[in-house]
């Protein structure tokens, strides 16, 4: 396998930033936004508390309390900045790394790790947070968010649907199905591509030779690329493109270039495929930072409130760890509940099957 060690050291071409990486405001013609200093520090605090709860979550499956946990560390700002420029109305599908967009959709983050302790399924409810359930089945979302935003359409409702997925992903049959879907019924979606460099070990290499962004060209619809480690600007195009899928114009593809900083999941040694210098330059990007030296600079906010946004973090990571180890282990009966909405003959069966042979162990 070839490694590209530059990938990432330079900023390519037609991306959309407007907070560098050193904190600094820039001008975009297409894109600006204007936040008062009180939105910019509580993107600041999300940003900080999805990180922690990521790190808690890293930490706990490292003591054995979780099977499996996919870190989104390096990318809270590309899932905050489009989380937060969603309304209630509007309909997010994940894949297996949202947190952050669960954060912005008020799913407690508790009810996050369910699924990677191997306590229920995925434990929310998608109507009531307009947030579906992880998708693990790479791609397979894309056409769940295409068919929901069609029927929105249908309904005229003034709602958007965003989807996410990874640059891996954009290899799959279904999301380039379900581009041509969105494309000939003009469906008012978002297709939020995570670039995070990375299929696990495999690299954005194997997976194109043009940017991500360009594909959708071809589809017959707009593509653009936002500095996906820029929460400012991941925030101003995935509004406008919201807007745009609400308005009857269709969807959008961003690519929101970004890294993964941590391993793939828990299971992954990155060591093993990707060379240390592309993290270290990545490190140099990072998200949070960015905020917190415009910040600063701007004399948004004093230490107090970096201080006081840390020690909510510390309170959150203790609280969640404390209700993460408070979850009860489902019956062993409870794998056949949820199987279908209704009653099902064949179920109800191997359900009675089950139980009669863990009675064998009463005797
Ligand atoms: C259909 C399918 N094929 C293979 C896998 C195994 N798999 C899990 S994650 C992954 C890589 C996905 O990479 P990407 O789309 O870039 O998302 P990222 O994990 O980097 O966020 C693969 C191949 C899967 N879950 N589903
Ligand atoms: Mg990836």
């Amino acid at each position: 396998m070839t490694i590209d060690a530059s990938r990432g050291a330079e900023a390519p071409p037609d991306l959309v930033q407007l907070l560098t990486p050193e904190g600094e405001r820039v001008e975009h013609p297409d894109y600006d936004i204007d936040l008062t200093p009180e939105e910019v520090r509580s993107l600041y605090r999300d940003l900080v508390l999805v990180r922690r709860i990521d790190l808690e979550a890293v930490a706990l499956q490292r003591q054995g309390e979780l099977g499996i946990w996919a870190s989104l560390l390096g990318q809270e700002a590309a899932q905050i900045g489009s989380g937060r420029a969603l309304t209630d109305a509007d309909m997010a599908f994940p894949t297996y790394r949202e947190h952050g967009v669960a954060w912005c959709r008020d799913v407690d983050p508790v009810k996050l790790l369910g699924l990677f302790r191997g306590v229920n399924h995925g434990g929310w409810d998608p109507k009531e947070h307009n947030f579906h359930l992880y998708t693990i089945v790479i791609g397979s979302q894309t056409l769940h968010a295409v068919g929901y935003a069609m029927g929105i359409q249908r309904d005229d409702a003034n709602a958007a649907t965003i989807v996410y997925f990874g640059d891996g992903a954009t290899s799959q049959g279904d999301v380039n199905e379900s581009f041509i879907w969105a494309s000939v019924f003009n469906a008012p979606i978002v297709f939020f591509c995570q670039n995070n460099q990375w299929a696990i070990s495999e690299p954005l290499e194997k997976q194109t030779r043009i940017p991500l962004y360009r594909r959708a060209s071809g589809f017959g619809f707009p593509g653009i690329r936002v500095d996906g480690n820029d929460v400012f600007a991941c925030l101003a195009v995935t509004r406008k493109a919201l807007e745009a899928a609400r308005t009857g114009q269709g969807p959008t593809l961003v690519e929101a270039f970004t890294y993964r900083m941590g391993a793939h999941t828990t299971t992954d040694d990155p060591t093993r495929y990707r060379v240390a210098s592309e993290l270290e330059a990545w490190k140099l990007k990072d998200p949070i930072e960015r905020v917190k030296a415009y910040l600063f600079k701007n004399e948004h906010a004093d230490q107090a409130f970096f201080d006081s946004v840390a020690a909510e973090a510390d309170q959150l990571g203790a609280d969640l760890r404390r209700r993460c180890l408070a979850m009860p282990d489902p019956g062993p009966l409870a794998i056949f509940d949820h199987v279908y909405s209704e009653p099902h003959a064949l179920m109800e069966q191997e359900r009675a099957q089950f139980a009669a042979y863990l009675e064998g162990f009463r005797a």
